[in-house]
């Protein structure tokens, strides 16, 4: 997709909130809020930090060296100790901070502050025993269970880096990462529940670390715990034996503000994944921020995002954002239609949650399957809604809205990324929504819509979706390759580049198009176009392969992918189910493509670049555009 697009700005529909949403929530005025900090940028994020516990004070809020900033200078601080420590030694230790269920009724598990705080220490001090210290890097692979999020913290209590994959990825895609980082040591559990089926993760692990020389152990939790596990003693270790004896207290590793605390990779347009590293200060400030003001969020909410921890979203809404906040949070091994398409209100009026924060994928799932479903349960507890991943198109806005918000909660639609680390744009708690438009910059972020050349778009015109100023939780690089990270600042002079197309309103309000690199949003998660092809050619029957996204209405786009066969292969049906197997294995379920057309050849650049946009046209039936660079 290009930005040379326009887009017929219909008569602004608006839904207003209540008054008393903004006049009782923590922001109050927006504009007023936006203003303030127009006026003293590094003051409005001094104050924010200043709300945070510290062991060192910063002397600096940042330093801007184009495009590299540093965020809160020589402070000293741990991101756990303010998750964990400052409401467990203090009046919220008994209150609940983590619910976890698991697929069925009877999996369920409670920690409050204090037990949670523990089991990190307990964590925390087995990785220790282990070797791991500041600095290392520890693969996290698990399924959606207390663990998971235990054992982020416990690295970032005591300074290691974590790197999470999403437990849908297969073996390669978990290799790449083990390797891209070169973990000491990967966390797993022996199997993750989807739909009733055990998954053996263990065993991913297991081929996963054949040529990935940096991993000295790996500590498997038993799902269940009344079997037994083999495991090699040379590498394996069972997650309970480790913690076993070991103390409760384990103090937090004085981490400086500009200390790597994460890597998370995300797919890049070309080549491999991208591992974007985020640092221990910024990412605080910007994630406590964001979840305390774009959720409003109070002490006796119940906040639930429906997020896997293995995603950006999970990271810093699921669990750093909510816990540094001291809020009361659920998370769930549930997929949203097992057993029924029930599950999820199921749950909310069960643990009476008040802030509910998904993607538009499952909201597009739920009005296909009905307004029955929400009807049969009490919903009454939702306070504030949200939503994350992609576009909000306006008739999933208004079902979300009226059906599940009863016309009473405001919703939170909230563009970000992983490179951001926290929100960017949604239209704050109070102020009128515009359904298909995200909204605003939060105050904190200066963001605009332009063209190449860093200009500002009229209203209504297509442009680029830009930030403007450097921003505290933004990455910091890209592990291992900083090229790609100046990449980002490069593409327009002055300003960091999201890749994303958008439109913006007479009144600032920005809707997010899509995307406009090689990257396909599949049910909220971001695939690479090359990844995909490069484990279809992987296949010995490919010689050569393609994919785009094709829009679509409950995913918001799936794969197409097209298939040069390899001399003397049979194209067909039993073909195809073979490759779609072959990309389950290599890249995990995410990935497979839902059409694939074996052809005999793909348009090229001269250069050999394959058009994907010019396969899209056909495929869409538009114009190609600009075919000029089209080989022969
Ligand atoms: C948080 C997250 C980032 C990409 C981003 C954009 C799309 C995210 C959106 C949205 C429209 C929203 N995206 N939120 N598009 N409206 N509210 O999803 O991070 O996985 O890195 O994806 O997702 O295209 O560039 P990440």
């Amino acid at each position: 997709m290009t930005e040379n697009f326009s887009v017929k700005l219909e008569e602004a529909k608006y839904y207003t909130p209540e008054v008393r949403c903004r006049e009782q929530s923590w922001m109050g005025n927006y504009n007023k809020t936006y203003q303030a900090f127009l006026a003293d940028p590094d003051g409005f994020w001094d104050n924010v930090a200043r709300e945070l516990e510290w062991f060192q004070p910063w002397s600096r809020v940042k330093e801007w060296d184009y495009p590299y900033a540093r965020w809160f200078l020589n402070g000293k601080l741990n991101i756990t100790h303010n998750c964990l420590d400052r409401h467990a030694h203090n009046q919220r230790r008994n209150k609940v901070a983590l619910m976890w269920r698991g697929e069925t009724e009877d999996e369920e598990r409670i920690y409050t502050y204090r037990q949670l705080f523990q089991a990190v220490c307990r964590f925390a001090n087995g990785l220790k025993s282990l070797g791991v210290g500041k600095g290392d890097r520890v693969c996290i692979y698990m399924p959606v269970v207390p663990e998971q999020v235990i054992a982020m913290l416990a690295c970032a209590r005591i300074g290691a880096v974590h790197s999470v994959v999403f437990g849908g990825f297969g073996v390669n895609a978990l290799n790449q990462r083990i390797r891209g980082t070169n973990a000491k040591v990967v966390i797993t559990a022996d199997v993750t529940y989807r739909r009733g089926r055990a998954i053996p993760l263990k065993n991913i692990v297991e081929e996963a670390v054949v040529n990935a020389p940096s991993v000295e152990r790996i500590v498997v939790l038993r799902r269940d715990t009344d079997k037994p596990v083999e495991l090699h003693p040379e590498m394996e270790v069972d997650y309970y034996d480790l913690v076993d004896g070991e103390s409760r207290e384990c103090p937090a590793e004085p981490m400086d503000a500009e200390d790597p605390l994460f890597i998370l990779y995300t797919s890049g347009t070309t080549g491999a994944p991208k591992g974007i590293v985020h640092a221990c200060g910024g990412y605080t400030v910007g994630t406590y921020y964001t979840t305390k003001h774009v959720f409003d969020i109070r002490d006796d909410d119940i906040y639930w995002c429906t997020a896997d921890p293995g995603w950006i979203t999970g990271h810093s809404y699921g669990i750093y954002g909510p816990l540094l906040n001291g809020a009361t949070c659920l998370i769930a091994e549930a997929t949203p239609d097992y057993p029924t398409p029930g599950t999820w209100w199921d749950l909310i009026e069960e643990y009476g949650v008040t802030i509910f924060y998904t993607a538009p994928t499952a909201i597009r799932m739920f009005m296909r399957v009905g307004e029955e479903w929400p009807n049969r349960y009490n919903l009454s507890s939702l306070r504030i809604l949200g939503s994350v991943g992609e576009p909000l198109n306006p008739e999933a806005f208004e079902w979300f809205y009226h059906t599940i918000g009863k016309d009473r909660c405001p919703i939170v639609d909230t563009w970000w990324q992983t490179e951001t680390g926290m929100h960017m744009l949604t239209t704050m708690i109070g102020e009128p929504m515009r359904p298909g438009f995200v909204g605003r910059p939060i105050p904190g972020v200066v963001a605009d819509v332009v063209n190449r050349q860093g200009k500002p778009v009229p209203p209504g015109t297509g442009g680029l979706l830009v930030i403007k100023e450097p921003w505290p939780s933004m990455m910091r690089t890209v592990w291992g390759d900083d090229e790609r990270y100046r990449k980002y600042w490069e593409t327009i002079p002055g300003c960091y580049t999201a890749a994303d197309l958008a439109v913006k309103d007479e009144d600032g309000y920005i809707m997010v198009i899509g995307r406009a690199d090689d990257l396909i949003v599949v049910a909220g998660h971001n695939i690479g176009t090359a990844e995909v092809e490069s484990a279809l050619v992987s296949h010995d029957a490919v010689a050569e392969a393609a994919v785009i996204g094709k829009p679509d209405p409950l995913k918001g786009n799936t794969i197409k992918a097209f298939v040069i066969l390899r001399d003397g292969q049979q194209p067909g049906e039993k073909l195809k189910k073979d490759l779609i197997y072959h990309v389950r294995m290599t890249l995990g379920p995410i990935a497979i493509p839902s059409e694939i057309d074996f052809v005999q050849s793909l348009p090229k650049t001269r250069s050999g670049k394959i058009m994907r946009r010019v396969l899209k046209a056909q495929e869409m039936g538009m114009d190609p555009g600009d075919i000029s660079t089209l080989e022969e």
